[in-house]
């Protein structure tokens, strides 16, 4: 058993994960955290200087100068590790949007069990946006058509794939000046791995150029279908109350965690724990029903669109099965860590794997499939509740926050503007006036080999009280949800007093959460939609915002970053760099690392960036934001204008509910409201 090198309170901010390691290292048993600290990560592999492409190799660099077996500098070798981590990556939302559409396609059909078309609305109007007839049409036919022509992106050969004609009219001109449109899904995903075979692509400015095309393919392709479809079929998210952390997991009922990605197993098996068949088995079983929780993006699909609460993000997986109280983990696909096999094997916990594509040694397999879902769904659960009557001790920690979570670009349009006005423009209004001085989408992973949760909810509230407004997906946003960051007016003594005013108006939270971390599309959405708006310029790059990941870790937040940067976003990534150089190496020698910031930024307006120091990341955040704001025009940011002088704030210059003013302003319709806060719009 490894030794603690860390103490708990290092390894993990948050409470109900420190009381699970402490227990974990008391009973002598690892966990991802003890596993980081027993293995010390190999420099030159981290730098991306080692090859191991073929078999005369693997050739590890360490010298400028030095070369591979073959030749291959280190500026090769490291874009082409970048290039097949970003390929994975995208591969990897991919897919799951592949499975997505054909789900889509079974629904349509009459073919599955269980799923029906939820948001009929969205629907409609992705079709009619791809041209698709739906006047006088069922759903069904126009879902087919729809799921026909999204299934076809991902085998297309040749011409454009389609759902990069929603983004801004200047940014598709610049992407297709550069020439680097997705043709097809699936091609650039292999093209990756051609141009990175021995012998292939040895220009790595070159090979970086293919990076951004296939990055492109998974955020304007594979996973806004993604999303798309999961809206479609489940519903589009509105904000909705939950619970986040173990202290979600009950004591007198059976815990089923759902942990991965795709919510066409997990959703079904929120459909089948409330039917009266599993209710009953469970009260014969002896327990007072099944309680379902969610890890990683898995908990962000069913939170925000069921409200089943989350029981934690990434280093959760294995801390919740310590808990004791977990009667089955039922996983799908990706973030899905092979130690929960063996840790589950000293307490009662049944892993059951349920993908085609996800077995692992030692796990129950009981293959989910759609046109079966509700029936699969059942017998997972009674496998769960079964298993109840084994289990022994609990130690579920007491530690649970609520939020609310389910801020889609839908929503957040409507409760801008209402229904009949649904509109970006106060929001566009709030920026331009210097309420709001920018923008953070905080999205990613936790890493062991950072202290969990820290950076991610350190970066959040540095930035609220900059007057930033931040939206977040992902497991980012399960760590400010634990923190009690995504509450509406809780979360508002948090935050400084321009953006304060605009949430208290609006009646959001000062952090958005937007969803999974394929809904980082929806992140592209609304940032479109801002340009489209006028006033922030006419294309993402011209909008003063920044896109951060602090404790980054899997190849597809790689992929996320890049086609952030390819769609003309900063992006700063926490942890180490995966391009770093040797920290001997000459200056000026670290081609790919300046390439992938300096150079992109002159192609496409955005940047990607590794950072480890989390200062360092505000300061470049806000110098970032101040920067875009100048460059448009708009008034330089001043932190103390609309606290103190606002002509609707109290005397310490906030807003309180309950305050005269406050009460006054409430009392108008939304329109006018809007108006006395912001001032007729412009346009
Ligand atoms: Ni994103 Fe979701 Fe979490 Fe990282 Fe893994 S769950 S897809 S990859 S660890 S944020």
């Amino acid at each position: 058993m490894p030794k603690s090198v860390r103490t708990p309170e290092e390894r993990s901010a948050d409470p109900a994960a420190q009381e699970m390691l402490i227990f974990a290292d008391d009973i002598g048993l690892s966990t991802a955290f003890s596993r980081a600290d027993a293995m010390v990560p190999c420099n030159i592999g981290a730098a991306g200087m080692c090859c191991k492409l073929c078999g005369m190799g693997p050739c590890r660099l360490t010298k400028d100068g030095q070369t591979g077996v073959c030749g291959a500098t280190i500026d090769t070798i490291q874009a082409r590790n970048l290039i097949r981590a970003i390929a994975a990556g995208g591969a990897a939302h991919s897919d799951h949007g592949r499975d997505m559409a054909f789900t889509l396609k079974a629904v349509a059909n009459g073919e599955t069990e269980g799923y029906f078309i939820r948001d009929v609305a969205k629907l409609r109007t992705l079709a009619a946006g791809y041209k698709i007839p739906i006047e006088g049409r069922a759903p069904e036919a126009i879902a087919n058509d729809l799921a026909d022509l999204y299934i076809s992106q991902f085998g297309q050969q040749r011409g454009e794939i389609v759902p990069i004609q929603r983004a801004p009219a200047k940014r598709q001109k610049l992407w297709k000046e550069q020439g680097v449109i997705p043709r097809g899904v699936d091609r650039e995903v292999v093209e990756a791995l051609h141009r990175t075979h021995i012998g292939d692509d040895q220009d790595p400015t070159h090979i970086l150029h293919h990076a951004i095309r296939t990055a492109l393919a998974d955020g304007w392709g594979g996973s806004m279908m993604a999303t798309d479809i999961s809206d479609i079929l489940f519903g589009t998210p509105a904000p909705i109350l939950g619970q986040a952390n173990l202290g979600v997991l009950k004591d007198d009922m059976v815990n089923v965690v759902v942990h991965g990605h795709e919510p066409t197993l997990s959703e079904m098996i929120v459909a089948a724990s409330q039917t009266p068949e599993i209710i009953e088995y469970a009260k014969a079983a002896g327990a007072k029903g099944v309680n379902l929780a969610g890890i990683c993006c898995t908990a962000n699909e069913i939170l925000m669109r069921q409200g089943i609460p989350a029981a934690g993000n990434f280093l959760h997986q294995e801390l919740s099965i310590l808990t004791g109280a977990v009667e089955a983990m039922v996983v799908d696909v990706q973030c899905v860590m092979q130690a929960l096999v063996s840790l589950a094997e000293n307490f009662h916990t049944k892993i059951i794997t349920t993908s085609p594509k996800v077995k692992i040694k030692g796990a129950t397999h009981i293959e989910f499939n759609e046109h079966k879902a509700l029936t699969i769904a059942k017998d997972i659960l009674k496998v769960a509740i079964d298993n109840y009557a084994n289990r022994k001790k609990t130690r579920i920690p007491n530690v649970r926050e609520s939020l609310i979570p389910g801020f889609s670009h839908e929503y957040i349009n409507y409760m801008l503007g209402g229904s009949y006005r649904a509109s970006f423009r106060p929001l566009n209004d709030a920026i331009m006036s210097g309420r709001i001085r920018g923008v953070a989408a905080i999205v990613g992973c936790n890493n062991p080999r950072s202290q969990q949760d820290f950076s991610h909810t350190y970066v959040t509230q540095k930035l609220l009280k900059q007057d930033v407004l931040v939206v977040e997906t992902g497991c980012g946003a399960i760590a400010s949800a634990k923190l009690g960051l995504l509450l509406g007016e809780a979360g508002l003594d948090k935050v400084g007093p321009g953006l304060r005013e605009v949430c208290e108006t609006v009646g959001i939270p000062p952090v958005l959460h937007m969803g999974s971390c394929v809904d980082n599309t929806r992140i592209l959405t609304v940032l479109t939609q801002m340009a489209e708006e006028g006033g922030l310029g006419d294309d993402i790059s011209d909008i003063p915002a920044v896109g951060l990941a602090p404790e980054w870790m899997s190849e597809k937040a790689l992929a996320i970053g890049t086609y952030c940067v390819a769609s003309g976003a900063y992006v700063i990534f926490g942890g180490s760099s995966p391009v770093g150089g040797m920290p001997d190496r000459v200056e000026d020698s670290d081609l790919v690392l300046k390439y992938i910031s300096e150079g992109w930024e002159e192609l496409y307006g955005g940047k990607l960036e590794f950072i480890a120091d989390a200062d360092v990341m505000i300061e470049k955040t806000l110098e970032h934001i101040d920067k875009k704001r100048a460059a448009l025009g708009l008034p330089a940011y001043e932190p103390d204008k609309f606290g103190k002088s606002d002509r609707f704030g109290n005397a310490e210059g906030h807003f309180r509910h309950g305050d005269e003013r406050m009460l006054e302003l409430e009392a108008l319709p939304l329109a006018q409201r809007r108006e006395a806060l912001y001032g007729a719009s412009p346009n």
